[in-house]
């Protein structure tokens, strides 16, 4: 039991990862079995990976309202915000174009749909593409009490914003406000650790149900798809994010994917980049040095608009679908996923197979069959775990560019690799 309360939390992560992955395919070898499905599978297991994941949920809307007013009413110059959230949108457009073009360069060359000569059969329920002029709109709440109910982030880091704004404008009268909201931020974030002690046993339940429900003979036939992803999802993680790091701000890559991996497995056991925002806060701003100010604007907007993963899912998934049913795809058409697929990214919430809905949008946008879809479901729980571990750490690198541009970073805490360690 000593032993266990002084692993890193990590660690025990991980065990909770294995421990779940190994009961579930025991598990397996009882498929039918009354008691295992009832009691354990979609009863003992279920219920503590579902409460750790609706604990994380739970607090999003609180942490992200109280750290974005925070941070909005610590700006003192309204123009900083309008520079900051300026580079930051460019940064996140620029990265989820890399990443499509990354993922369907990478499926053209390796080809995983090539000879599958599938037939078009029945059609599969899509949603429609957002117009810009909509997702802009819709960015701001009619009611932003409804906003917080339906979790509704865009629009909750919009009246954030503007509520922060308005106490920094208030000045002096308004201080008992701005006082609150620093306490109140410190009590959330107090509120993250007490929940993520939680995380070894949801985890060991969420994968314990995965790995009894996945149908395995799914991925055999869609290994070279499933590679395809993981090879553009590692290209844009490895060369992208640490290029543009190293680049742009002269930080040391190694010490950024060190101090990520906290985030980077939640993100990865939850496939829920909304849950993993408590998590993802703490990396960039205690363990990274990031402000507040910055981290608390661009790490909800991130786990929101900026979804790279998802895109290089989509512009994967898109080449893997016309390539088995035999369509040839113009240049117009790759240029037509791109920009659907930032869309389609912009538009959507950070929550389990979302891109997978959103990719039915992309393939309309195509002409392209959309029971295609039917054909990597499989694997797509697998896929979106990675894929949401990625979109979380594109939103920190993104973070780490601004707030260096920014003059709102602590470098010493950056490159003191014991910084911030969360507290067994
Ligand atoms: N699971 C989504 C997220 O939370 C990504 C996806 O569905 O592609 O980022």
């Amino acid at each position: 039991m000593k032993q266990w309360i002084r692993l890193s939390l990590t660690a025990k992560v991980l065990i909770g990862m294995m421990a779940g992955l190994a009961i579930g395919l025991v598990m397996r070898q009882f498929t039918g079995s009354t008691f295992i499905e009832h009691y354990l599978v979609n009863g003992v297991f279920n219920v503590i990976g579902q409460i750790f994941l609706t604990a994380l949920k739970m607090i999003v809307v609180p942490l992200v309202f109280t750290s974005i007013v925070c941070g909005a009413c610590s700006l003192k110059d309204v123009t900083v915000l309008g520079r900051l959230g300026g580079k930051t949108v460019v940064f996140y457009l620029l990265t989820t174009c890399i990443a499509i073009c990354l993922a369907m360069g990478l499926a053209l060359l390796i080809g995983p749909g090539e000879g599958a000569n599938l037939e078009s059969a029945s059609s599969f329920a899509a949603s429609t593409a957002p117009s810009i002029t909509e997702v802009i709109i819709g960015m701001f709440p009619a009611n932003p009490i409804e906003a917080m109910a339906s979790g509704n982030t865009l629009q909750i880091i919009v009246f954030a914003l503007l509520f922060g704004i308005a106490i920094a404008a208030a000045g002096k009268p308004a201080e008992p406000i701005v006082k609150l909201f620093v306490a109140l931020n410190e009590v959330m974030m107090k509120l993250v650790t007490l929940i993520m002690n939680l995380a070894p046993y949801g985890v060991m339940g969420l994968m314990a149900k995965l790995f009894y429900t996945i149908d395995l003979g799914a991925i055999g036939n869609l290994i070279q798809y499933f590679l395809v992803v993981l090879g553009a999802l590692a290209l844009q993680l490895f060369i992208t994010y640490c290029g543009l790091l190293k680049i742009t701000t002269g930080l040391s890559p190694r010490i950024f994917l060190k101090k990520i991996q906290d985030a980077f497995m939640f993100a990865f056991t939850t496939a829920s980049s909304n849950a993993t925002i408590p998590v993802t806060l703490e990396a960039v701003t205690r363990r990274m040095g990031v402000s507040n100010k910055v981290a608390s604007f661009t790490i909800p907007l991130g786990s929101t608009i900026n979804m790279d993963g998802t895109a290089i899912m989509q512009g994967a998934a898109t080449v893997f679908i016309a390539q088995a049913f035999g369509i040839d795809l113009g240049m117009s058409d790759y240029l037509m996923v791109i920009v659907t697929a930032t869309l389609a990214s912009i538009g959507t919430a950070g929550v389990p197979g979302v891109g997978l809905v959103m990719l039915a949008m992309v393939l309309q946008q195509v002409g392209l069959p959309l029971e295609g879809i039917a054909l990597i479901m499989g694997v797509d729980r697998l896929l979106d775990m990675v894929r949401t571990a990625v979109n979380i750490t594109g939103d920190s690198v993104v973070t780490c560019i601004v707030a260096k541009s920014e003059g709102e970073m602590n470098q010493q805490v950056y490159n003191d690799l014991e910084a911030g360690e969360s507290d067994e």
